[in-house]
């Protein structure tokens, strides 16, 4: 059996029940086969990918808080420290019921490369817990996110592991966790990015997501032949990496007809007003049927809007799935094709399945993986901790050109890798041996630890 399929069963043996897990590994290991088959000898003996795919550290916590009714709730709480060859472990905390630790796992490896993918130094880690934010008051909120931190802060640390948002984890919640990490520690420090304005946060962090994914995508599309204006584009999700996607897809001159919830999805003909939404799901925190009602060209569908005659069926050029995982399916693959979408790129972690994301590059659609098209989220954290250290704070300006150039140049990198070994246009298999290069030779020149 060869290393790599060794090591594929190895991670479904002693990792079950973690099937998001098993994708994740799955997709990287395949992709990068051609890397390992070359130099199999010294990476087995070295016991690369057995070290890669095992986190360095796990921390499992219990986080009591206390309702406004007067009740004692218990959430578990998770960080997976995955790697810090390249860097202190940097990564998101997902707040959401579906969070366990196959979700926590899968999203940490895929940090690992995708922060390797941005150039600079940070290692892979996540975290989150099974707390749902949803119809939670300010205060039951600030509770948890306290009993979170005083568990989780002696594990952290500017040099050590600086969480940041993911779902569910928005500017609100890393406040109250950036407070309690301080009266804990009595440190000032670059702990934690997504921070406030007021207390050492990066302009355009906020937007750096999403507009990372547009950045990507119009040099992708530029290198086909292709350009961004003009173009119809399909989103899904309404959250912090979604509404700044569309705001920068239509500055670029794109229309943005969808996006959705965790209730239903939009269908908006005439263009999504960004106002609106951002009204309806930023400030009120309110449900998509909220846009629909003020905005009579709008259609509102109730319901899943993925797994066949949903969102995706909508014909696009474009489709950037921003939500969360699995969201555009096998069926949904074969609705954009049949639609004539040109290009799908990952705003939010793995939203494609393996199957789905096999029939869209079989069928020359331009496929570019979230560990690469989302990177500019985790690009613009790094840069949020070398203004900390460096106590000043750069202009919106110098940020989004920072972060246009870290884009551009990640595409490049994985055009380049993708083309070095004859898999060219294969931007999955570029993405993860650009990533994975780099921290193999990283492990390799700190030996085995
Ligand atoms: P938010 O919590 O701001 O928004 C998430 C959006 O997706 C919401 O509209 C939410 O619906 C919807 N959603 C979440 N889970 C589900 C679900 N299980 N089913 C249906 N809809 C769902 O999160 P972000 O925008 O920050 O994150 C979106 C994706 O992008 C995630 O995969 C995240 O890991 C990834 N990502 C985020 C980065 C960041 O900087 N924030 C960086 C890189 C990747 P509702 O409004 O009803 O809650
Ligand atoms: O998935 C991700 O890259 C994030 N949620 C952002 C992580 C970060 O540290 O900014």
């Amino acid at each position: 059996m060869s290393y790599v399929d060794e090591v594929l069963q190895m991670v479904v043996e002693k990792n079950p029940a973690q099937p998001e897990f098993h994708q994740a590994v799955k997709e990287v290991l395949e992709s990068i086969r051609v890397v390992i088959d070359q130099n199999e000898e010294v990476y087995r003996r070295d016991a690369l990918l057995e070290r890669i795919v095992t986190p360095e550290r796990q921390i499992l916590f219990r986080v009591p808080w206390v309702d406004d009714k007067g009740n004692v709730q218990v959430n578990n709480g998770y960080r997976v420290q995955f790697n810090s060859a390249i860097g202190p472990y940097k990564g998101g905390l997902r707040l959401h019921p579906s969070v366990n630790l196959s979700i926590i796992k899968f999203l940490g490896f895929e940090q690992i490369f995708k922060n390797s993918l941005t150039g600079l130094m940070i290692g892979g880690g996540k975290g989150g817990a099974d707390f749902d934010p949803k119809g939670k008051s300010d205060r039951e909120i600030m509770a948890f996110c306290q009993s979170f931190i005083s568990e989780l802060y002696k594990y952290l640390g500017a040099n050590t592991d600086v969480p940041a948002g993911d779902i569910g984890t928005g500017a609100r919640e890393i406040g109250y966790m950036y407070g309690q990490y301080k009266k804990m520690t009595g440190l000032y420090e670059g702990v934690f990015t997504g921070k406030g304005l007021s207390y050492g946060g990066s302009l355009a962090r906020k937007e750096a997501t999403g507009f990372g994914l547009l950045y990507l995508t119009a040099e992708m599309l530029k290198c086909n032949g292709k350009d961004i204006a003009g173009k119809t584009i399909a989103v899904s999700g309404a959250g912090n990496v979604a509404i700044y996607a569309i705001k920068k897809a239509q500055q670029l001159g794109a229309k943005v007809v969808t996006c959705s919830d965790s209730t239903g999805w939009i269908y908006d003909p005439e263009g999504i007003d960004l106002d609106l939404l951002r009204e309806v799901k930023e400030n009120k925190r309110a449900r998509l049927d909220a846009y629909a009602a003020a905005r009579p060209c709008a259609q509102y569908h109730a319901g899943k809007y993925f797994g066949g005659g949903g969102l995706w069926n909508v014909k696009v050029d474009v489709a950037l799935p921003c939500a969360t995982q699995n969201e555009l399916e096998l069926e949904d693959a074969k609705a954009l094709v049949a639609n004539g979408c040109m290009a799908v790129a990952e705003g939010a972690n793995m939203p494609t399945t393996l199957e789905a994301t096999e029939y869209l590059q079989k069928n020359g659609v331009l496929f570019c993986p979230g560990k690469a098209a989302n990177a500019g989220g985790v690009a613009t954290s790094a840069l949020e901790m070398s203004q900390n250290s460096g106590r000043l704070s750069w202009t919106f300006e110098k940020v989004d050109r920072t972060l246009q150039d870290i884009m551009i140049n990640i595409f490049h990198n994985l055009d380049d890798a993708a083309k070095k070994y004859g898999l060219d246009g294969n931007y999955v298999a570029g993405a993860n041996i650009a990533g994975f290069l780099k921290v193999a030779e990283a492990m390799t020149a700190q030996g085995i630890v």
